[in-house]
């Protein structure tokens, strides 16, 4: 059966300072995922703590918005075949101490918060996530 996602994904403020977008995006085309929306923004603190707001009662809470916000972001629609699966197996786990060898958090994650990129956990999620970041004259289906 055919599953044709979208998830939204952020390469966070510590990779693009890192300058390894680049090699992020080639990941994403290398996998067969399309980038149907791309944009560099520098959240405000109550972006990032709208965006994370499910978060909102964890103790790492205002620490993860003030390291959103510490620096430019790019934030991304993807496309394809069960891409919130997919994205997410290319991200590795939230730990990158527990991320699977060549995932982009093994690779490119500095500690459990600075670890690279963000990617929706669900249909539902995505659902939420893109049109916070994204309108739909902004993405473009091919
Ligand atoms: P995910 O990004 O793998 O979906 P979530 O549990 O949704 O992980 O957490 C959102 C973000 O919050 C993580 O990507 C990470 O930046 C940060 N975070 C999660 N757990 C911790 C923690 O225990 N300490 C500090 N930051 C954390
Ligand atoms: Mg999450």
């Amino acid at each position: 059966m055919s599953t044709i996602q979208r998830s939204l994904a952020i390469i966070k403020p510590d990779a693009v300072a890192k300058g390894v977008m680049g090699q992020i995006i080639t990941r994403i085309e290398q996998a067969g995922l399309k980038i149907l929306a791309v944009r560099l923004i520098h959240m405000a603190h109550d972006e990032a703590a709208g965006f994370y707001a499910v978060h909102r009662e964890r103790a790492f809470f205002a620490s993860l918005c003030t390291f959103m916000t510490q620096g430019p972001c790019l934030t991304m629609v993807l496309e394809g075949e069960n891409a919130i699966q997919r994205w997410r197996d290319l991200m590795g786990a939230t730990d990158f101490r527990k991320a699977a060898p060549k995932t982009i958090r093994a690779d490119f994650a500095s500690s459990i918060e600075a670890n690279a990129v963000h990617g929706s956990d669900s249909p539902e999620s995505a659902a939420i996530e893109i049109p916070y970041f994204f309108s739909a004259l902004e993405i473009h289906p091919r």
